[in-house]
C-alpha cells in the first residue's frame, strides 16, 4: 500500500463520495480522511474516518493536517455554476478562500501533492466552441468559471513560486448514479435517467440541441487518480488539463435512453441555465492529457446509458 495519508475536503459531494471510495480502495480505508461541512454521506458510513470540516476554516484544516500527518489534500468543496449565480460573492469566497488556505498549508507543511478540480466552465462564449484547445481565449461568464480560472492561475503560481505539486483538470459535465449532482448546469444529464426510470418522462431545462462535453463518473475518478499518480515529470502544465470523453445533446441522450425505455418522453423548458450552457464548449481537445500522462476515456454514451439504467434500477429498487 502506498505510504500516503490523504485528506479529502468536500467528500460528500457528487465527485467527493466516489473519489473517497476509490481512494480508499487504492490506499486503504484508514489512509483516507473524509471531511465535509455536511453530515457523512450514507455511502461513506463505515468505509473509513470522517470528520465534520468547513473548507473555509483554515485553522481547523491545519490542525487536522497536523493531527493526521496528512501528505496529500484533495479539495473538492465548491459552489457550481448554477448555484453560484444565485450568490456570486459567496461563491467567490467559498471557491477561492478554501483553495488559497489549502495551498498555503501545502507550502507550509511541504505536502506531497494537492488536487484541486477545475472545469470546462472556465471557457466562455468567446472561446472556440468545437475541440476547444488546451490554451485558448478564456473569458468565463459565470462566477464559478471565474473562480475556477483564477484558481488555476493560483495553482500555477504556487507551483512556480514554491514548487508545490498541485494538479488539476477541467472536468466536463459528470454523470453518476452513486452520488447526487451538486447544482450544476449539466445536472440534467443525471436527472433524466432517474426520471426516465421513475416516470418515463422528463422536462429538460436545456434545449434539445444543447451540445455539452460530458463524462461518466467512473472515467472521471480513474482519470483523477491517474493524474495524481503520474510522475511529476509527465505533468507539463500546472494550469488544469482539458479532459474529455464525449459530447451529446438532450436529444441524443433521450434517444440512448429510449433504446432501453421506448415509452420515455421528454419536454423542453429552458431556464437560466441555457445561457450558461450556450457560453460553454461543445467539445474539448484533450490531446495534451492523452499525450502527457496517458489519459483515455472508456465510456461512451451508449455504454454509460446501459450502466446508469442498470445501476439506478437497483438503487431505486425498481429492478
Ligand atoms: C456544472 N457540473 O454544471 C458542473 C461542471 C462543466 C460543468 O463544472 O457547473
Amino acid at each position: 500500500m502506498k505510504n500516503e495519508k490523504i485528506l479529502i475536503i468536500g467528500a460528500c459531494g457528487q465527485i467527493g463520495v466516489e473519489l473517497t471510495l476509490a481512494l480508499r480502495k487504492v490506499y486503504g480505508s484508514d489512509q483516507v480522511i473524509a471531511t465535509d461541512i455536511r453530515n457523512e454521506h450514507p455511502l461513506l458510513k463505515g468505509s473509513g474516518p470522517y470528520y465534520s470540516l468547513n473548507a473555509l476554516d483554515a485553522v481547523a484544516t491545519y490542525e487536522l493536517v497536523k493531527k493526521e500527518s496528512i501528505t496529500q489534500i484533495y479539495l473538492l468543496a465548491a459552489l457550481l455554476s448554477a448555484t453560484g449565480e444565485k450568490d456570486p460573492k459567496r461563491t467567490w469566497d467559498i471557491n477561492m478562500e478554501s483553495m488559497l488556505g489549502v495551498l498555503d498549508i501545502g507550502v507550509q507543511e511541504k505536502l506531497n501533492k494537492i488536487y484541486w478540480p477545475s472545469s470546462i466552465a472556465v471557457f466562455g462564449p468567446t472561446t472556440p466552441r468545437d475541440h476547444t484547445p488546451q490554451q485558448t481565449i478564456v473569458e468565463p461568464r459565470t462566477v464559478y468559471g471565474i473562480s475556477k480560472y483564477a484558481g488555476e492561475l493560483w495553482c500555477q503560481y504556487y507551483h512556480q513560486r514554491w514548487g508545490l505539486d498541485v494538479r488539476s483538470m477541467r472536468y466536463p459535465g459528470l454523470i453518476s448514479w452513486k452520488s447526487e449532482p451538486g447544482g450544476g448546469t449539466t445536472d440534467y444529464a443525471v436527472e433524466i435517467y432517474i426520471e426516465a426510470l421513475k416516470k418515463s418522462k422528463y422536462t429538460c431545462f436545456l434545449s434539445e440541441s444543447t451540445y455539452l462535453p460530458m463524462m461518466y463518473m467512473d472515467d472521471a475518478i480513474r482519470g483523477t487518480i491517474e493524474l495524481m499518480e503520474a510522475s511529476a515529470d509527465k505533468i507539463k502544465t500546472r494550469m488544469a488539463y482539458n479532459i474529455s470523453a464525449m459530447s451529446f445533446s438532450p436529444r441524443e441522450i433521450t434517444s440512448a435512453i429510449q433504446y432501453h425505455i421506448p415509452e420515455f418522453k421528454i419536454e423542453y423548458n429552458p431556464d437560466f441555465r441555457q445561457q450558461i450552457a450556450d457560453g460553454w464548449p461543445r467539445s474539448i481537445d484533450d490531446r495534451a492529457a492523452r499525450a502527457d500522462w496517458g489519459w483515455q476515456h472508456e465510456f461512451d454514451l451508449n455504454r454509460m446509458t446501459y450502466d446508469m439504467l442498470k445501476q439506478l434500477k437497483k438503487k431505486l429498487q425498481l429492478a
